[in-house]
């Protein structure tokens, strides 16, 4: 325990390993007795600016709690029922590997399945997977849970991730803050709105499906139904035409569509809008007018209006918004979404790209459920999967499909090895759990989402006995299973950063350390695309052709996982049908939006955090409430075809009637009947490159 004894020692300097746009740069107190103190944003770091969430502020809490896992445990009792057998490390990786190569041997290499994810963003720890699983022949994975639907919108639109520097928010005048949450998600995209409108009086424009901690903040805010943006940016774009605000000379000189883009949005104009969006027509011409007449409006575009059945369109619908009033031009004009592009990181040893094989099955990070429930159509013409290595991720409590994903984990036939820093929900119907150790623990790297900058995570503590980092489980199983000097491997994690930063023009992994982050941020006209969008056209595409959108991986259709390409509109447009239908049997839109104090599943183990959310709740709108006979705190019961969710009611009228507002991944037994939250979330997937609709679902409510 940290008491007042311990002196701070040195401030070790790192980035957040956390599945978070802003990337921080961090500076953490390290007391004498090897444990961290308080954890702060680097002042220096222009981006993070000082500024971090309250949760890693009190990461101690964390990598010090008494509940971290410490010894890998196999199991000995039936699955899930909570016995298990403590073993060293060795006993565990040699029944690991013989499941493994049994497996294999049994129904042929893709039977495994390596599942992983971003609970750790640092490249050694969460991408060296795939060397193994591309060493092995193993299935490989398609990821699709977080971020397609948003990519390929905006790749659609733009033909790359990347956009404006975020420090420009700094010379605008109008910031947009469209579908995400900042103050909870991202806190740095407030710091630096918020910043702008105390410099030079910028107006601060949230648009959401409910009131917001981040709409509180804004000088507009916009509050629609769930998948209705596409609507409204066709809208504003109408107003744009119509008054005279579009940019007929940047569009000729800039853009793919705009003439037929015109001509379809006619009957498409605010009063069109309103119904759709629940809006009105004078808040729609407002929103309209303030962008039309600002050219330095940044659009900072999310994730949240991404989540659902139409979320390509509805990112492709509102980037289009710059384009038509060419705010790309100026400073502090244009959009951003991530700037995942502007990197140039070589990770190809790493991920042992030289070792891959495209002719080796993908699976749908989504519809694990269905693979796992041995779903034909999901498992894309081959064996099932029989055995599995979990990292960074927690699908029993995160996946949609919670039912299907439960009871796939539940076969006796399937073999889960679950490396994990707590016991999640998923390592608690794992065959075998082995400990992982923490950032602070291991030595990483990181880049950011929502800005420019590399940032090194070197080892700053000891972990304690126990613990082992990603990169030994994969290099203990290579040399389990035979992979033998394949490239990529018998390599330190040191040297595989070496070998990272020379291919990257970085230098050596200890020159990034010892600048503490690197700032790749591109020049002024490739960032506006000023020199031509990045499609061999060099414009922006108003009618993309959805088939061919990629945005960095294949196109699921090659995958041999066909998404609903056809259903796309050729223009932006409301998605409509796409989205799943209320009737009368469900008659509310559940949005599954982030808590504050959680992040997607991780620091649901932290008291204070645990604290300050409290319990499971879903937020309904008083009128709603009345006319089912539900008031301010009582258990009610959320259901659809998928299953039933219990949860404490909320009334509060922050929402429009007809939308549910429950936050947070809560673990899955917060809830009364051990069912979580995403029992209630269909797994089927957004046109047209994958991608899993967490906001866009009906329930129907009743008090309990
Ligand atoms: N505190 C906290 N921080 C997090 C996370 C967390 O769980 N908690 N998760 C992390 C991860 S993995 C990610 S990917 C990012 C995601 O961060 P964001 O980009 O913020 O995306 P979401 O968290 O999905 O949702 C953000 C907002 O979108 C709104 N929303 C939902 N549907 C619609 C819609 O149809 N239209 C509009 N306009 N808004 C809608 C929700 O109400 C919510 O307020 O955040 C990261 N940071
Ligand atoms: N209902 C609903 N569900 C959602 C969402 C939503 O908005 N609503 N958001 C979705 C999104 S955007 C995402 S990205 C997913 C994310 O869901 P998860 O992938 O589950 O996300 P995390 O909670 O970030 O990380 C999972 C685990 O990684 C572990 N971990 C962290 N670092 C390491 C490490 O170095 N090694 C190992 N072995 N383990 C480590 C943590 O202990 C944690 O248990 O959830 C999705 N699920
Ligand atoms: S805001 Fe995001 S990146 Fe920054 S410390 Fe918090 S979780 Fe980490
Ligand atoms: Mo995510």
């Amino acid at each position: 325990m940290i008491t007042a004894m311990n002196q701070i020692q040195r401030i070790g300097h790192t980035a957040c390993p956390h599945d978070c746009p802003s990337t921080c740069a961090l500076e953490v107190e390290i007391l004498d007795n090897g444990h961290i103190g308080r954890v702060r944003g680097a002042k220096d770091n222009s981006y993070t600016d000082g500024v971090i969430c309250a949760k890693v502020a009190r990461y101690a809490e964390r990598v010090h709690h008494p509940d971290r896992l410490t010894t890998p445990l196999v199991r000995t009792g039936p699955k899930g029922g909570g016995e298990w057998r403590e073993v060293g490390w060795d006993e565990a990786l040699e029944l690991v590997a013989e499941r493994f190569r049994k497996a294999a041997e049994m129904h042929g290499t893709e039977t495994v399945w390596p599942y992983y994810y971003a609970g750790t963003m640092g490249i050694v720890q969460r991408d060296g997977i795939h060397r193994l699983r591309h060493a092995m022949r193993w299935s490989y994975q398609f990821d699709t849970i977080c971020i397609n639907p948003a990519w390929t919108g905006y790749h659609a639109g733009c033909g790359a991730i990347r956009g404006l520097d975020p420090r420009e928010m700094h010379q605008s005048d109008v910031i947009v803050i469209w579908g995400t949450n900042a103050v909870a998600t991202q806190i740095n995209v407030m710091r630096h709105a918020t910043q702008a409108r105390k410099e030079r009086g910028a107006k601060i424009v949230v648009i959401d499906v409910y009131e917001t901690e981040t709409m509180r903040q804004a000088d507009m805010g916009l509050m629609l139904k769930p998948g209705s943006d596409a609507a409204l940016a066709c809208a504003v774009m109408h107003v744009l035409f119509r008054d005279g605000m579009a940019d007929r000379d940047y569009m000729a000189r800039y853009t793919r569509g705009a003439e037929a883009l015109e001509d379809h949005l006619k009957t498409r104009g605010p009063e069109w809008a309103a119904p759709i969006t629940g809006l009105s027509v004078e808040q729609i011409e407002a929103f309209a007018r303030l962008v039309g007449q600002t050219k330095n409006s940044f659009f900072r575009l999310g994730y949240g209006f991404t989540r659902g059945r139409g979320g390509a369109i509805s990112m492709h619908a509102a980037l289009s918004i710059p384009a038509v009033t060419g705010a790309w031009q100026v400073e502090g004009g244009g959009a951003l979404h991530g700037n995942g592009d502007i990197f140039g990181m070589d990770s190809s040893t790493i991920k042992g790209a030289r070792l891959a094989d495209p002719s080796i099955r993908h699976l749908d990070q989504s519809r694990i459920g269905a693979v796992l429930t041995n779903d034909p159509d999901a498992l894309n013409g081959g064996p099932p999967v029989t055995a599995m290595l979990i990292q960074n991720t927690n699908p029993v409590n995160v996946a949609p499909e919670q039912s299907l994903v439960r009871q796939g984990f539940m076969r006796d036939d399937l073999f889960t090895v679950v490396h994990e820093q707590f016991m999640t929900e998923t390592a608690e119907l794992a065959d075998v759990v082995l400990p992982a150790t923490m950032f602070l623990e291991h030595d990483d790297i990181y880049r950011g989402g929502g800005h420019t900058h590399i940032l090194p995570g070197p080892k700053l503590i000891d972990p304690p006995e126990g613990p082992k980092p990603n990169h030994f489980v994969f290099e203990e199983l290579a040399k389990r299973l035979g992979v033998g000097d394949k490239e990529g491997f018998g390599m330190t994690e040191r040297q595989l950063l070496d070998d990272l930063a020379k291919r990257s023009a970085l230098g050596t992994y200890d020159d990034v350390v010892e600048q503490r982050w690197v700032d790749k941020a591109i020049p002024f006209e490739q960032a506006h695309f000023l020199n031509g969008f990045a499609h061999p056209d060099g414009r922006f595409h108003f009618d993309p052709d959805w088939t061919r959108i990629m945005n960095g991986q294949r196109p699921a259709d090659s995958l041999g996982l066909q998404g609903p390409v056809k259903k796309m509109p050729a223009l932006p447009d409301h998605p409509g049908d796409l989205l799943e239908q209320t009737d009368e049997a469900h008659p509310f839109r559940l949005v599954t939006a982030p808590a504050r104090n959680y992040l997607n599943s991780s620091f649901a183990e932290t008291p204070t955090s645990r604290k300050k959310e409290n319990r499971p709740t879903a937020m309904l709108d008083s009128a709603d409430a009345n006319r089912i006979g539900i008031v301010d705190g009582e258990r009610i019961l959320l259901s659809n075809k998928r299953g039933e969710v219990v949860l404490h009611a909320v009334v509060a009228d922050k929402a429009m009637a007809g939308t549910v507002i429950a936050e947070g991944i809560w673990p899955n037994k917060a809830h009364e009947n051990g069912q979580g939250i995403n029992t209630l979330i269909g797994a089927d997937p957004i046109a047209p490159h994958g991608g899993a609709a967490f906001h866009d679902c009906r329930v129907a409510i009743r008090k309990l």
